[in-house]
């Protein structure tokens, strides 16, 4: 669910990778098998993994589960059934905006559209004929807000009582974060008290998402868990093919094709994303989320590799579909910064998950972590990691996710001079201009995410009084080291094929002397060729 946020996690190209992996897959002629992320195990083609559950030799008796599929409206005239898009009525625009910030999105329509409105049945074909088992376990569940707005709220909750079989919930958990509405205090309870499985768990304090989620999983008496945002509407069958998933494999997390409601006027074509069903005990095996994590943001990345690198499995189930409203913008204020609580605890989940790769993370743009935000306490979160036996972040890259390119290093090889056709090579504790030898190991330089040019553990950078060039040991958090290439954030686009080192004040360019062999830094100068050097191979695209 990072899409709103495409700044403050630039960071993490692999959470965009990921989704947009997904929303291709959703595009490409609805090929949806194959957003399960997995090349080991490729998706289990819709009736194969049934037909194993089904062989009469497995000696279990099955059903299939129908509800009312198209749950025909009490008011067939009324906005928004079927998913129709709705349009604001003429001189009501000002209400719509008035209204909007209550939930930054069309508060005003939401209220229009009956809170048990009969949606499409989006779901592929074969979906409906599909077969369950009839012992499926019990799920709780459950549904967090913050000052959510009443009419989705509502929908949510009604979308789960209407489309589930009911001898499958347990119970729902609406888990108010503090919310300061008071339409979701008394009238919150009045509206449930009609719906015995629904319990109200309110909280003392602000949690935030993550916390406000384990408190309701703390509480839950159902086998599995399934979590939902307090704005989304479940399709029809949404249920059964989740739980049959972790039914068929407990270390199985479960996870609806997400549809998008459009902010402006409710509309649903297709998104990836992440609600989800988990076996509860499993849950708590895998340490539920890290506790350490505040309010909003990174949780989902961090239990992904938590499962996957421990030996379970995420799997989108293509004949499960809920619907979820996009929005630009978090309706409710965080208790910190919320940059500073979403780097937080993104730095949290790459410290402690993603081993050599964290310097992707810090090597996108400027982090805050870099400027000294501490992260907290790992210790537990890395004990856990290794009693649970996990893998490592480059197993999950090669196993998990091949298709996405994650070089640990952004180029590598010799590292030439444009103009005079030159090398670079190591001589004892400083480099040097030779003609260009691939095969030499003096020549072999990596350029790192951390913008380091590293020969092994030593790192190339300029003398600070005169400029000639010198090994120093390496350090990922030395800024003194760190020299930019090909890069978009160099200030100077003309620079782009230059070696750039210092800052705004003084720009600094790599440059060659071929005539004494010798290297240095001097006032960049787009004009110079013999200020731009060029890697043997490049990695990025
Ligand atoms: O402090 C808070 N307390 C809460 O209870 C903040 C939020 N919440 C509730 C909130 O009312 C909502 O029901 O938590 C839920 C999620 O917050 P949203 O809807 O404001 O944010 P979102 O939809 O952008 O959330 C996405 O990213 C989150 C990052 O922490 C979580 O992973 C959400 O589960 C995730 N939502 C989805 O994946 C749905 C599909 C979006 C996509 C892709
Ligand atoms: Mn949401």
């Amino acid at each position: 669910g990072m899409k709103n946020n495409e700044a403050s996690f630039s960071s993490l190209a692999l959470q965009r990778a990921a989704v947009s992996q997904a929303n291709q897959a959703l595009t490409e002629g609805q090929e949806l098998g194959k957003i399960n992320l997995t090349a080991k195990t490729r998706p289990a083609q819709l009736n194969q993994s049934q037909t194993k559950a089904l062989s009469p030799e497995d000696g279990r008796r099955h059903r299939v589960l129908r509800i009312d599929a198209t749950l025909s409206p009490r008011d067939p005239k009324a906005p928004g059934q079927f998913g129709r898009p709705v349009v604001v009525p003429h001189g009501k625009e000002k209400e719509v905006e008035r209204r909007w910030k209550e939930g930054n999105f069309n508060v005003y329509l939401s209220d229009l559209i009956p809170v048990d409105r009969a949606i499409e049945d989006t779901r592929p074909a074969g979906c409906a004929e599909q077969l369950v088992h009839n012992n499926l376990p019990t799920t709780s569940i459950i549904m967090c807000f913050v000052d959510e707005v009443w009419s989705t709220l509502l929908r949510s909750v009604h979308s789960v009582l209407n489309r589930s079989p009911p001898h499958l919930i347990k119970e729902i958990l609406l888990v108010d974060d503090f919310s300061t509405k008071d339409y979701l205090k008394d009238n919150l309870d009045k509206y449930m008290s009609q719906f015995p499985k629904v319990r109200i768990l309110r909280l003392k304090e602000r949690h935030g998402l993550i916390r406000a989620r384990l408190a309701g999983a703390q509480k839950a008496t159902g086998d599995v868990l399934t979590f939902l945002d307090s704005h989304v509407e479940c399709n029809i069958g949404w249920l059964e093919p989740l739980l049959e998933r972790v039914y068929l494999s407990r270390k199985k997390v479960a996870c609806p094709v997400i549809e998008v409601i459009n902010d402006k006027d409710m509309r649903c074509p297709v998104m990836a994303g992440g609600l989800f069903s988990i076996d509860k005990n499993y849950f708590f095996e895998l340490g539920t989320y890290d506790p350490g994590l505040d309010v909003w943001g990174g949780e989902n990345m961090e239990l992904s590799f938590k499962v996957w690198m421990c030996g379970g499995e995420i799997e989108i189930v293509p004949c499960s579909r809920v619907g979820h409203i996009f929005r630009n913008d978090n309706p409710y204020s965080f208790p910190k910064d919320r940059m500073k609580t979403v780097e937080r605890n993104l730095g949290r989940v790459a410290e402690v998950w993603l081993d050599e790769y964290k310097e992707l993370f810090y090597g996108h743009g400027d982090h805050l972590i870099d400027q000294g935000l501490d992260v907290g306490n790992l210790t537990q979160q890395r004990e856990l990691r290794k009693k649970l036996k996990c893998k490592s972040f480059k197993w999950y890259l090669e196993n998990v996710f091949p298709d996405l390119k994650a070089p640990i290093v952004r180029a590598s090889g010799v590292l030439i001079n444009v103009a005079l056709g030159k090398c670079i090579s190591i001589r004892n504790t400083t480099a040097i201009l030779e003609d260009c030898d691939g095969s030499s190991q003096l020549q072999q330089f990596n350029y790192t995410w951390l913008r380091l040019i590293k020969h092994g553990a030593w790192c190339l950078a300029p003398v600070p009084d005169n400029g000639a060039l010198r090994l120093h040991l390496c350090d990922n958090r030395n800024k003194g080291l760190r020299w930019l290439h090909k890069s978009t954030s160099v200030f100077r686009p003309e620079l782009v094929n230059h070696l750039v080192f210092g800052n705004y004040h003084q720009l600094l360019c790599l440059e060659g002397d071929f005539t004494q062999k010798t290297l240095k830094v001097a006032p960049c100068d787009p004009a110079k060729p013999d200020q731009k050097w060029k890697f043997e191979n490049y990695y990025e695209d």
